[in-house]
């Protein structure tokens, strides 16, 4: 299914004179709105192709209707995304769930939708079929040295399928870890990991990165051997400068200071990546911005603050993507809602005063300094977020446009009422 550009151009008109209505009202208050909407314009969150199928938890999965049944089928799907958001420009593939047949054919494909490759990731938590050794004790951090190997291939093989495909960038999130106490001697487990690592470091090519995930808990319960970011940081220090740190929004125990750990490993210049999502008590499944949005505006702000003082580009500086599981909601509309609410807390943080922030920081004015954050935040930046997407030839009101469009009935009736596609 393809959204051709009238039937947007249809659904702004309907919509444009509220629209214009609410964005004078408050363009009128932002002195900057022009950089703003660049800024807006140009921030683009890769989708990655596991999050386009209904997700599930152990105790079950509840079948969604139309789902991708295939590499071109997640390609089109995003491009239906950033067709309706032009918020979305690239996919993530997780290899091998998506092993590209045709890798010509599957670029020209993906181009078509305007779309290219962001990171690419490797599995070493599921066993494939006919795998000669087992994952079950871990991959990188294995006590067999041949467990290792097969987990180092895979990766090699990895950046090979990205480097054919034009990606720049290897995600490794490693299920490693230990369910009891004693199962596993915590120290040999990390160096193990350090030096598999480092025979995958070895085979980057020189313009890439690898982007080292860091997870508290699941699927093991007692520790991860990559638990948290100063495992992490440790690692990618060690390994070189094309190693940083990944940060999963959900990968935090309750209550961490999230933008703190955004803040140093910007200033270190290790934070390479992001995974957006959302938790309540733990986890990484929520729609982003859903249970704490003033969260989701602080990390911005941090990283609004810290890119401008590197002089790094906000929009091409760090690999910014979705992860999330959508088990109740159409996974499309899921993402939608996820990249609105990524757009809303970027606009918020690009609207801060920031002289008079670092003003009121100076003199310790902290009624003042908080102040300045809170109007930020309280400001409804929608309409800001809108005319951008306006601008960039995208819908007013993506979800709408999406159930007006009757797209998951179109998409049923392509490909069927009860699909699996591969993925959480
Ligand atoms: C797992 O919890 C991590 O968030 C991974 O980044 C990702 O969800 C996984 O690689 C997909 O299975
Ligand atoms: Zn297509
Ligand atoms: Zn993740
Ligand atoms: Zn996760």
């Amino acid at each position: 299914m393809i959204l051709d550009k009238n039937i947007i151009a249809e659904h702004n008109d309907q919509l444009l004179a509220d629209h214009k209505r609410r964005f004078d009202f408050l363009a009128a208050d932002i002195p900057n709105v022009e950089a703003v909407l660049d800024k807006l314009v140009a921030f683009n969150i890769a989708i990655p192709s596991w999050a386009l199928g209904t997700g599930g938890t152990r105790f079950g999965r509840f079948s969604g209707g139309g789902e991708p049944r295939s590499l071109e089928e997640k390609i089109d799907d995003v491009g239906l995304l950033h067709a309706l958001n032009r918020s979305s420009n690239s996919i993530s593939l997780h290899i091998p769930w998506d092993i590209p047949g045709n890798t010509a054919a599957i670029i020209e494909h993906a181009k078509q939708h305007g779309l290219h490759f962001d990171a690419v990731n490797s599995n070493t938590f599921q066993d494939q079929p006919n795998q000669a050794l087992s994952y079950k004790h871990g991959s990188l951090h294995h006590t067999d040295k041949g467990v290792r190997q097969l987990a180092i291939d895979h990766n090699i093989e990895v950046i090979k399928y990205g480097e054919a495909l034009g990606s720049k960038a290897l995600s490794v999130w490693l299920a490693d870890g230990s369910s009891f106490p004693g199962q596993i001697n915590m120290r040999n487990a990390f160096n193990n990991t350090h030096e598999s690592l480092q025979a995958i470091y070895d085979a980057l090519p020189e313009d890439w990165k690898v982007l080292i995930e860091y997870k508290p808990y699941e699927p093991y319960f007692y520790s991860t051997t990559i638990g948290d970011w100063g495992q992490s940081y440790l690692l990618a220090s060690k390994l070189g400068k094309k190693a940083t740190t990944l940060v999963d929004l959900g990968h935090h125990l309750p209550n961490t200071n999230i933008e703190q750990i955004v803040a140093l490993l910007l200033s270190e210049g290790k934070l390479g990546g992001f995974h957006f999502n959302d938790s309540k008590y733990g986890d990484d499944d929520l729609t982003t911005g859903s249970i704490n949005p003033y969260k989701l505006f602080l990390i911005f702000n941090e990283l609004v603050e810290g890119l401008d003082a590197k002089g790094i580009n906000h929009a091409t500086g760090l690999s910014w993507m979705i992860d999330e599981s959508h088990n109740i909601k159409d996974p499309l509309e899921d993402l939608l809602m996820a990249v609105e609410a990524i757009k809303i807390s970027y606009a918020q943080a690009l609207i801060v005063d920031t002289p008079a922030l670092k003003a009121a920081q100076a003199e310790n004015d902290v009624v003042v300094a908080e102040g300045l954050l809170q109007h930020a935040y309280r400001t409804d930046v929608r309409a800001l977020v809108a005319e951008a997407r306006l601008r960039a030839g995208a819908a007013l009101n993506p979800v709408k446009l999406y159930r007006d469009a009757a797209v998951r009935s179109t998409l049923i009736g392509e490909r069927g009422a009860n699909t699996v596609a591969t993925g959480l």
